[in-house]
C-alpha cells in the first residue's frame, strides 16, 4: 500500500515513500523509467488501466513522481512539466483573454518575462506589486481578477508573502491562489496548508536537487483544477521525459537530509555575511534584522540556503564572484554544490533596470545557492573572495 499524507508520516518518511509501491511484476522498489512514447492497445481506443494510450498523457515513472510531490506538499494530485516556467505557464493557460493576474513584482526574471512578453500578447491582462502587503493585493484586484500569483520568498531579495492573508484576499476576489514555492521547498512551507490553491515549483532546484534535470511540477487539492491542468498539459505538450522524471524523483526522496543542511548553511552564511566589513546589506528571512523574521517564523520551518547580499558596485561583486572556488558562477539553485551569482545581469537581466533597481536588484548584489559542502570551507571562501 502507497503511504500519502493521510497517514500522518513525518516529512523525511513521505519523502521517501509517499506515494510509492513496489512495482507489480517484479517488486522493484524504485519504478522502472518507462522510456516509450506509445502503448499497445488490447482493442480500439481501449488503453490499458483506461489511461496509457500515449506517453504525452500518461507515464507511470511521472506518476511516481508527481503522488510524491503531492504527498510531500500535502495536496491530492501533483503535475508534473518538463520545467517549472512551463508549470506556471500551464496554470496561466487555464485562463482567457480579458481575464486579470495579480502577480508579485520580484519573481524569477523569466516569470516576469513570461508574464508581460508573452501572455500580455494574447490577451491576459497583468498587474505587478509589491505581495509583502496583502492590501496591495487587494488593491490590486479588479472584477475580471482570476488568478494571484506570488514567489515566497522571491528571488532574489528575499521578501515574503503572508500566504494565509493574500489566500483570504484571493477567496475574496473568487480568484486562485498560486504560490511559488521553489525557494524554500516543502520541507520549509506548505503554501497549501496556508490557505493556497496552487503550489508550484521549479523541480530543477531543491525538489531535484542535483543540478542534472530541468523540470516543474504543480500540486493541487482539489479535482476539477487538476483535471483542468492536466488537459492544458495534454494539449500543449510541456511534460517531462521519463529519466527526467526518475532523476527527480530520486532526488525528492532525500529532500528531508539536504534541506536540513542547506538551512544550517544558509543561515551560518547568512550570520556571517550581516558581519561581515566589506557587506553593505544581507537578505535573509532567518535573520532577526530581515523585515519579516516573524512571519517568516510563523509560515516557514527553516530558512533554506537562498542568500542575498549587497556590496556596493559591480566592481565589487565582480570581485567577489570571480574570487570564490567553492561558489561557482552559474544560474540556478537548489543543488548540493554552491553556487554564486549577480542576479541584474543574469537571472533578472530582462526586468526593465528602474523597477530592479526599485526593489533592491542592484548591480552590486550577489546571490548565493548554498549547498552542502562543509560550512567552514564556504565561509572561508566567501572571506577569501570578499578579501580580493
Ligand atoms: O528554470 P525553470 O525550471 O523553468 O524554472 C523557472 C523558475 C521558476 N520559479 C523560480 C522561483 C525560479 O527561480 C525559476 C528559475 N530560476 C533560475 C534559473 C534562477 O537562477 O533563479
Amino acid at each position: 500500500m502507497a503511504l500519502d499524507s493521510s497517514d500522518a508520516p513525518g516529512f523525511g518518511t513521505l519523502a521517501i515513500h509517499g506515494g510509492q509501491s513496489p512495482e507489480p511484476s517484479t517488486g522493484a522498489i524504485m519504478p522502472p523509467i518507462f522510456q516509450t512514447s506509445t502503448y499497445v492497445q488490447p482493442a480500439i481506443a481501449e488503453p490499458l488501466g483506461g489511461i496509457y494510450d500515449y506517453a504525452r498523457v500518461a507515464n507511470p515513472t511521472r506518476e511516481a513522481l508527481e503522488r510524491n510531490l503531492a504527498a510531500l506538499e500535502g495536496g491530492a494530485h501533483g503535475v508534473a512539466f518538463a520545467s517549472g516556467l512551463a508549470a506556471i505557464e500551464s496554470v496561466l493557460k487555464t485562463l482567457s483573454a480579458g481575464d486579470h493576474v495579480v502577480s508579485e513584482e520580484n519573481t524569477y526574471g523569466g516569470t516576469t518575462r513570461m508574464f508581460t512578453r508573452v501572455l500580455a500578447r494574447l490577451g491576459i491582462d497583468f498587474s505587478f506589486v509589491d505581495s509583502r502587503d496583502p492590501e496591495a493585493v487587494a488593491a490590486a484586484v479588479r472584477p475580471e481578477t482570476r488568478l494571484i500569483h506570488v514567489e515566497t520568498p522571491t528571488n532574489p531579495m528575499m521578501r515574503l508573502c503572508d500566504i494565509g492573508a493574500v489566500s483570504e484576499v484571493a477567496r475574496d476576489a473568487g480568484a486562485l491562489l498560486m504560490v511559488d514555492n521553489t525557494f524554500a521547498s516543502p520541507y520549509n512551507q506548505r503554501p497549501l496548508e496556508l490557505g493556497a490553491d496552487i503550489t508550484v515549483h521549479s523541480a530543477t532546484k531543491y525538489l531535484n536537487g542535483h543540478s542534472d534535470i530541468i523540470g516543474g511540477a504543480l500540486v493541487v487539492r482539489d479535482d476539477a483544477l487538476a483535471e483542468e491542468i492536466r488537459f492544458v498539459r495534454k494539449s500543449t505538450g510541456a511534460v517531462p521525459g521519463p529519466m527526467d522524471a526518475w532523476l527527480c524523483l530520486r532526488g525528492a526522496k532525500t529532500l528531508h537530509v539536504r534541506m536540513r543542511q542547506h538551512n544550517a548553511a544558509g543561515l551560518a552564511v547568512a550570520r556571517h555575511l550581516e558581519g561581515h566589513a566589506k557587506v553593505d546589506a544581507v537578505f535573509y528571512p532567518g535573520l532577526p534584522s530581515h523585515p519579516q523574521h516573524d512571519l517568516a517564523k510563523r509560515q516557514m520551518k527553516g530558512f533554506t540556503g537562498m542568500v542575498s547580499f549587497d556590496v556596493g558596485t559591480l566592481d565589487r561583486a565582480r570581485a567577489v564572484v570571480e574570487h570564490t572556488r567553492l561558489f561557482q558562477l552559474a544560474e540556478s539553485l537548489g543543488g548540493v554544490e554552491s553556487l554564486v551569482s549577480v542576479p541584474a545581469l543574469m537571472t533578472h537581466a530582462s526586468v526593465p533596470k528602474d523597477l530592479r533597481e526599485r526593489m533592491g536588484v542592484t548591480d552590486g548584489l550577489v546571490r548565493l545557492s548554498v549547498g552542502i559542502e562543509e560550512i567552514d570551507d564556504l565561509l572561508a571562501d566567501l572571506d577569501r573572495a570578499l578579501e580580493r
